[in-house]
């Protein structure tokens, strides 16, 4: 009887690859586009996505490796939302025998093989790019040039490396002195709530600012121009990502220059899921590659934002 019911038992079905994802928040234009593309990719390449939010909290995205680790997925991939402090939980899904994908931002651990790659943007070079087109920006303007910076999270791998390589690269120029620099953790609210304090307490003396992300930025040209000045003229603005309505404000003259970030990331990190499971080794650095913007290729590359 038994071997009869397993000649009429359909054909072993194909197990569907299951991906644990531990997103850091939806705190930006550049997060909701990485997660649609990450949800498109998975649905498309037919992995069973587990999807969590974290809300910008570190103890919210351990507590969910945990649970992909107690549901035994296939391959857990996250967006540390700051570098630091994810050593026991790593070494938990190691222990368990479950690869791990570091995505989009990095972890800083003493042991590389708590990770099988990393893969996201080069933010160190992005900081540099900002320097570079605001000493080409400044290049024979003399005096001070008081430059105000707002910062994505703190501790966060794009905002220490975006800080870094600006400040290396405009060393170059001893004109050059950032005045003041806080947190507006990656959002517009944020970024507009502290552009209003640094422009009450010495509006007329800032000439830049450099901002970490797009919305940030867009934040703080709300406070600009309630304050009464001109944002991209009274003072020169440089952002990061590259989203469609930056891209709107640099369009109209208020934004003067966007260094890439690209969060489509969703594709590539499917088909590392899939090499993962067919037994290849991945590169350990997988790296994206992107581009610098000003308001010159504006309106021509405006139709070509993807998001
Ligand atoms: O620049 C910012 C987002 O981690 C690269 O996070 C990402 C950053 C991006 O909130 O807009």
């Amino acid at each position: 009887v038994t071997s009869r019911m397993t000649t009429v038992l359909p054909e072993k079905k194909e197990q569907k690859i299951v991906l644990g994802f531990s997103q850091l928040g939806a705190e930006s234009a550049w997060r909701m586009a990485n997660t649609n593309s990450i949800m498109e990719a998975a649905k498309e390449l037919d992995i069973e996505l587990h999807f969590s939010d974290g809300q910008q909290k570190q103890e919210n995205q351990i507590k969910a490796i945990r649970s992909f680790i107690a549901q035994k997925v296939d391959v857990i991939a996250f967006s540390p939302v700051v570098e630091s402090g994810w050593e026991p939980v790593l070494k938990e899904a190691k222990d368990a025998g479950i690869p791990v994908i570091v995505t989009d931002r990095a972890v800083d651990v003493s042991d590389p093989s708590l990770y099988v790659t990393y893969m996201g943007s080069d933010f160190l070079e992005e900081g540099r790019k900002a320097g570079k087109y605001l000493l080409d920006k400044m290049a024979g303007r003399s005096g001070p040039i008081r430059i105000v910076e707002l910062q994505g999270t703190a501790g966060s791998a794009p905002t220490i490396d975006r800080k870094r390589g600006f400040e290396e690269i405009i060393q170059q120029n001893p004109d050059m002195v950032i005045t003041k620099s806080q947190t507006g953790d990656f959002t517009r609210a944020k970024g507009k709530e502290i552009m209003e304090a640094m422009l009450k307490s010495g509006g007329n003396h800032i000439d830049v600012l450099f901002s970490h992300n797009d919305d940030m930025a867009i934040g703080a040209i709300q406070a600009i121009e309630e304050f009464g000045l001109k944002p991209g003229k009274d003072i020169i603005i440089v952002s990061v990502d590259g989203g469609r309505s930056a891209f709107q404000y640099m369009v109209d003259g208020k934004i003067n220059c966007i260094v890439e970030c690209n969060p489509l990331l969703g594709p590539q990190l499917m088909q590392a899921v899939k090499e993962l499971e067919a037994g290849r080794i991945l590169p350990k650095r997988i790296v994206k590659s992107e581009g610098v913007f000003t308001q010159e290729m504006a309106a021509k590359e405006l139709p070509n934002r993807k998001y």
